[in-house]
């Protein structure tokens, strides 16, 4: 299948369901015979990122080198899917820059900081409370609301499904 490369970059808080919806999406586009690599958190930061922490600065660095990385499967023709918190806004105009912005889509998953501390499923948000992790994200580091997003998925009101459905659209006159 003939697709043109490009970058989808999911922008949200932990627990938000970037994840959940970077899977399924990338579930779909392989039964499009499309062909595609995901970055997260779990692949860069205990490889190629480890030396990297949740200072300002080393997310920073986290998500330069992490679209570096997506600029050469770019290069190499790929779809590249990348979940990542990257709360800032200098951050992910720096992702678009490096990447070039006609390759960039970016996914803002909206949902409520209240209701990801309520599912906590990894238990991070009540150590974050205790003062047992520092520069939590929503809690004791900060989260700027994207400007510009391609998409915007309110969780609270749409299923991974329909989310997925909504990107497919918008990737259809993209690659
Ligand atoms: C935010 C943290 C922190 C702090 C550990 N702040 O829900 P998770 O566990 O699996 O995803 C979060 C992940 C965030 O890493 P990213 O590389 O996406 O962050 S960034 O884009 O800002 O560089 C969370 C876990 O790491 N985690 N400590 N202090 N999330």
């Amino acid at each position: 299948n003939k697709h043109k490369p490009c970058l989808i970059w999911f922008t949200g808080l932990s627990g938000s369901g970037k994840s959940t919806i970077a899977n399924l999406l990338e579930k779909e586009l392989h039964k499009q015979q499309i062909h595609t690599y995901t970055l997260d958190g779990d692949n860069l930061r205990r490889g190629l990122n480890k030396d990297l922490g949740f200072t300002k600065e080393d997310r920073t660095e986290n998500l330069r080198r992490t679209a570096e990385v997506a600029r050469l499967f770019i290069d190499a023709g790929m779809v590249v899917i990348a979940a990542f918190i990257s709360p800032y806004n200098s951050i992910r105009e720096m992702i678009k820059t490096i990447v070039g912005e006609a390759y960039y889509i970016e996914v803002f998953v909206n949902t409520p900081l209240e209701v990801c501390e309520h599912r906590d499923v990894k238990g991070l948000y009540k150590k974050a409370r205790a003062g047992e992790i520092t520069n939590f994200t929503g809690i004791s580091a900060p989260f700027e609301v994207p400007l510009n997003p391609t998409v915007e998925i309110k969780t609270v009101e749409v299923a991974p499904e329909e989310a997925v459905k909504r990107i497919l659209e918008v990737l259809k006159h993209k690659i």
